[in-house]
């Protein structure tokens, strides 16, 4: 298998349990036939059809239908069974089993026909892992309205760190041809209920906002439409002067105010349902209203004006730094806090995960819970460019799951009752499996259904993942879960363990480069991050420091301010500490950074063996890559490993602790590799 569909591959089940499902699932009755609901129809004959060898028939009256599809617009009689439609929302669903005149039916239904077909997909989902419908009774709706991907697509169908071939968006033939990869693609994201899609990178080319390119757009949008997802785009703060000929993007002058209703006026009539815009201002050197002596509020309010009177949305990226801040961790609240309550109302304000930039890991961003009177919406990032790309198996859904579960001010606020949104950077590109490697498809996935629901449990996720992807074999379920799940801690030990961040090399961002101290800004380089000298290592966060720390309330700043307290895993991030210091595991910070390096490294040779454990049980193709994949990941984090030791071992002059092996080579090898290869940006 190519692993082109996805978690949608519908593998037949058992003979003992498709005969079960057949019978409940022989005849379908659909309210409607919008896209929605033909897609629905479809869907469902297809996936059934594959996995229990029979596909329901659509029939024409209620009578003689086993399951009863729609919403109580199209079909009045479902509002008289007292579903719990009010609980599923505008983009929900009920999965029910009654007794409908006698008869013993299955209902999907939803207040539109969109619901309806994610009431399609999740009841697909429990076929495809093995649950029964016997007591079928659940009624679902997203915790977010906007659930979306921010794909960093270029025009000339480079990503920005994509890991994932080239750009699904063809512009070049687009509107004439529209590529069928494109439906694939919003099936996909309907089925875990991601309901839009940015389609180009916040460093935007003004271009997308001309006629001929927004024709294109609307074509796409045309597909994306039925699936539930919406379409949005980047758009750059001075396309006003790049494709306007006006002389200014200043957000107080009335041309250029004018300017952007005239073009949110064209988009619209060209595409109807458009979401609206993304935008990156006045951060890594992208331009922003800041230029003209006006507030991130100014810029962000005059577009949202101008995308009002259409129910568009302005997501504002908080993704700014200046290396003249005394510390990057703290610019964004610095920066943004002063603006609460300043924004319009269809402004959502974007951050990112944590403080710096999609680290393997980082505590979360001290914006979440102080901004009351703002929208804040959480952005994380699906292509791993700082996570080993796409060779690297890491599960993205156990640092995701981390974040949203973080407690803020009180101990029962979490960071995912505080956001209102949540967008994903894709990893998604035309490699054949979409993703760039087999894992990275469940990151796809995990991140539609974090979105949809922040409380599901990663290891859920993963679980329903693996059994879909690989199959429901219990060997493979038992040894890919639990590989998941250690992937992302192993990610961490062998690049950044005890709270160190940013020691990637320069530019492309792969492999180590702890050492490097010469860039021209100096919060680009790694020495700025992890601060280590011959007495310790760390950035100290506390009021002795940058007091970044204080931009945390309450316990949480408590604690994290605290050495006696502050988790193992965020000790560097606050706190300088002697190499000499103890640890709560009895170990000295130099000989516990050590063991975790050795650690992180350990865990992949274990996933690889686990993986080799599975010989015959999958499709060779797939086990192939995947063990090739693996190999790579046990070379690299060996690399990050000996690097990173070789390194600090060079500032701190300590020997090794006994029983761990000294680096492969000098210093000087690591320092001198070049990868003009690896994609950059
Ligand atoms: C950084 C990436 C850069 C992006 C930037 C962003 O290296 O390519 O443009 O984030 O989020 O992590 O704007």
């Amino acid at each position: 298998s190519d692993g082109y569909d996805l978690w949608l591959r519908y593998d037949p089940l058992p003979p003992a349990e498709r005969a079960s499902y057949r019978l409940l699932l022989r005849s379908a009755f659909f309210a409607g036939d919008s896209g929605s609901m033909q897609a629905a129809r479809e869907e469902l004959q297809r996936g059934v059809g594959a996995m229990v060898g029979a596909a329901p028939i659509a029939v024409a009256s209620l009578g003689n239908a086993d399951l009863i599809v729609g919403t109580p617009a199209a079909l009045p009689a479902l509002k008289s069974l007292g579903l719990p439609l009010n609980a599923a929302g505008p983009e929900g669903f009920v999965l029910r089993r009654i007794a409908w005149k006698g008869r013993d039916v299955i209902v999907v239904a939803g207040n539109s026909d969109v619901g309806v077909l994610r009431g399609i997909f999740a009841l697909l989902r429990r076929i495809q892992t093995g649950q029964p419908l016997e007591s079928l009774n659940v009624v679902e709706a997203p915790r977010y309205a906007l659930r979306l991907l921010n794909h960093w697509d270029n025009l000339d169908r480079t990503v920005e760190r994509g890991y994932a071939g080239q750009s699904l968006w063809d512009w070049h033939k687009l509107p004439g041809w529209v590529d069928p990869r494109y439906t694939d693609y919003a099936r996909a994201n309907a089925s875990v209920g991601i309901n839009g899609a940015v389609l180009n990178n916040v460093n935007a080319s003004a271009e997308i906002l001309t006629p001929p390119y927004l024709e294109k757009v609307a074509a796409i949008a045309g597909v994306l439409r039925p699936w539930g997802v919406r379409t949005y785009l980047s758009a750059r703060f001075t396309a006003p002067i790049a494709i306007g000929g006006l002389k200014t993007a200043d957000p107080l002058d009335p041309q250029v105010q004018r300017w952007w209703r005239s073009k949110a006026d064209s988009i619209y009539r060209l595409i109807p349902d458009f979401g609206g815009f993304l935008i990156k201002a006045n951060s890594e050197g992208q331009p922003g209203p800041q230029d003209y002596g006006r507030s991130h509020a100014d810029g962000a309010n005059m577009i949202a004006d101008a995308l009002a009177p259409h129910g568009g949305t302005v997501m504002w990226r908080a993704f700014i730094y200046s290396p003249e801040e005394v510390d990057r961790a703290r610019s964004a609240y610095d920066e943004f806090k002063p603006l609460d309550g300043k924004f319009r109302s269809n402004v959502i304000l974007q951050v990112k995960n944590g403080p710096i930039d999609f680290q393997p890991r980082e505590p979360f961003h001290p914006l979440f819970g102080q901004m009351p009177a703002t929208r804040v919406g959480m952005e994380v990032q699906i292509t791993k460019e700082y996570l080993g790309f796409a060779t690297h198996l890491a599960f993205l859904g156990a640092l995701w799951e981390e974040v949203l579960d973080s407690r803020t001010a009180t101990p029962r606020a979490r960071v995912a009752g505080e956001i209102s949104a949540l967008a994903g950077v894709a990893n998604i590109g035309t490699d054949r499996n979409w993703t760039g490697s087999h894992f990275d498809q469940a990151n796809w996935y995990a991140f539609g259904r974090l979105a949809w629901n922040p409380t599901l449990r990663s290891s859920d996720i993963a679980q329903e993942w693996s059994r879909m992807t690989w199959g429901n074999d219990r060997q493979v379920t038992e040894t890919v879960v639990p590989m998941m799940l250690r992937s992302r801690d192993a990610v961490v030990d062998y690049m950044t363990p005890l709270g160190l961040t940013h020691l990637m090399a320069t530019g492309h961002h792969y492999g180590p480069g702890p050492w490097v101290d010469d860039l021209e800004r100096r919060d680009w380089n790694p020495t700025y991050y992890h601060r280590a000298t011959r007495d310790g290592i760390g950035f100290d966060r506390t009021a002795g420091g940058s007091n970044a720390v204080s931009q945390y309330a309450g316990a949480v700043q408590h604690c994290w301010s605290s050495l006696e307290c502050v988790p193992d895993r965020y000790l560097l991030w606050f706190h300088h500490v002697p190499w000499t210091k103890r640890l709560r595991s009895g170990r000295t910070l130099w000989a516990d950074m050590v063991k975790r390096y050795d650690d992180g490294v350990s865990a992949v040779r274990e996933m690889r063996r686990d993986w080799a454990s599975l010989n015959g049980r999958i499709d060779a193709e797939r086990y192939r890559e995947v063990t090739a994949f693996l190999k790579i990941q046990e070379q690299e984090a060996k690399w990050w490993r000996d690097a990173s030791i070789a390194y600090f071992q060079s500032i701190n002059g300590l020997p090794l602790p006994p029983g761990h092996a000294p680096p492969e080579h000098a210093l000087e090898h690591y320092k001198s590799l070049r990868f003009p290869y690896a994609p950059g940006n």
